[in-house]
């Protein structure tokens, strides 16, 4: 049988305060690896190690803009001395700026791909030395269904999470030979804070017309939550998946797949 424990692994996941960071972490917890996490305030961090001792999990958490070089690889030498040795990185921080891309700011553009494209290629990096000394690795990079689709106001975003695509496979590509696994996730739409606007009640108490077209969209019905990622996280993150290398796999109730209900 496949081996999914994550037992004696440690798995930096970061922006995993909460959302589907948290729910990730959280799945890799349960199958027995040492969690570490970071965001940007301490405030977050400290309000996520209090939900993580709820769930019943040790996790180790702490301040850094993943964006800022320098600070990850000061993060990753003091997990290195603080934890152990990264086993498996979740590159799950991310933002989004819905504006129509023709009003969008350069800057703004710029600063959704430094958080979603720019900061995985960053904490990768300051990983890899220590997956090749070790002679094994798991990197998972949380893309999306902007990997694949383009919809308006989303410009900067789809253009991260296509390139985080294409980062994933050549990641996969170059250090394959080291034992280093390096995989996507591509949820679908997900009920968490950042997808919240696309589904609070209109002014009427009329339910918000995305959620309805999502539906439509998805096979399943319905928007997924974090907890559906937990099993794929968990399978690309042990052993069980040492074969399964530059895939991303989409997570997303069959959306890619399907045309729509129609109206
Ligand atoms: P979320 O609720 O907005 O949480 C994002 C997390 O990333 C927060 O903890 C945030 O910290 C952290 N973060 C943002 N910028 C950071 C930075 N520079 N340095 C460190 N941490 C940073 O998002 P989510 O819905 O859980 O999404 C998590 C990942 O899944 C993202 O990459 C997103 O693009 C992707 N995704 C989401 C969906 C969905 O439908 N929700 C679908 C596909 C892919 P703060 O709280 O301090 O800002
Ligand atoms: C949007 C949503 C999506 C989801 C996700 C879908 O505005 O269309 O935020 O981008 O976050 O990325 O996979």
């Amino acid at each position: 049988m496949a081996n999914f424990s994550l037992k004696g692994k440690t798995a930096l996941v970061t922006g995993a305060s909460y959302g589907i960071g948290f729910a990730i972490a959280s799945a890799l917890a349960e199958a027995g690896a040492t969690i570490v996490f970071n965001d940007l305030k301490q405030a977050f961090v400290d309000k996520g190690l209090a939900a993580y001792r709820e769930a019943g999990i040790t996790a180790h958490g702490y301040v850094c803009d993943v964006t800022d070089e320098e600070a990850v690889h000061a993060l990753v030498e003091q997990i290195e001395n603080e934890v152990g040795v990264i086993d498996i990185l979740v590159n799950n921080a991310g933002i989004i700026k819905r504006i129509p891309m023709h009003e969008m700011s350069a800057a703004d553009f710029r600063q959704v791909i430094d958080v979603d494209l720019n900061a995985p290629f960053i904490v990768a990096k300051a990983v890899i030395p220590s997956m090749i000394r070790k002679g094994a690795g798991k990197i998972i990079n949380i893309c999306s269904m902007m990997s694949e689709l383009g919809r308006e106001t989303v410009s900067a975003y789809a253009a991260a999470k296509g390139g985080l695509k294409m980062l994933t496979r050549n990641i996969a590509s170059e250090y394959g030979e080291y034992n280093i696994q390096c995989n996507g996730i591509g949820p679908g739409y997900i009920a968490t804070p950042q997808t919240a606007p696309l589904r609070e009640k209109q002014p009427d108490g009329s339910p918000h017309p995305f959620d309805a077209f999502i539906i439509s969209k998805t096979p399943a019905a319905r928007w997924g939550i974090p907890e559906d990622l937990a099993g794929p996280a968990v399978f690309l993150a042990s052993e069980a998946s040492d074969f399964v290398n530059g895939h991303i796999l989409y997570v997303d109730g069959g959306i890619l797949a399907y045309i729509g209900k129609q109206p």
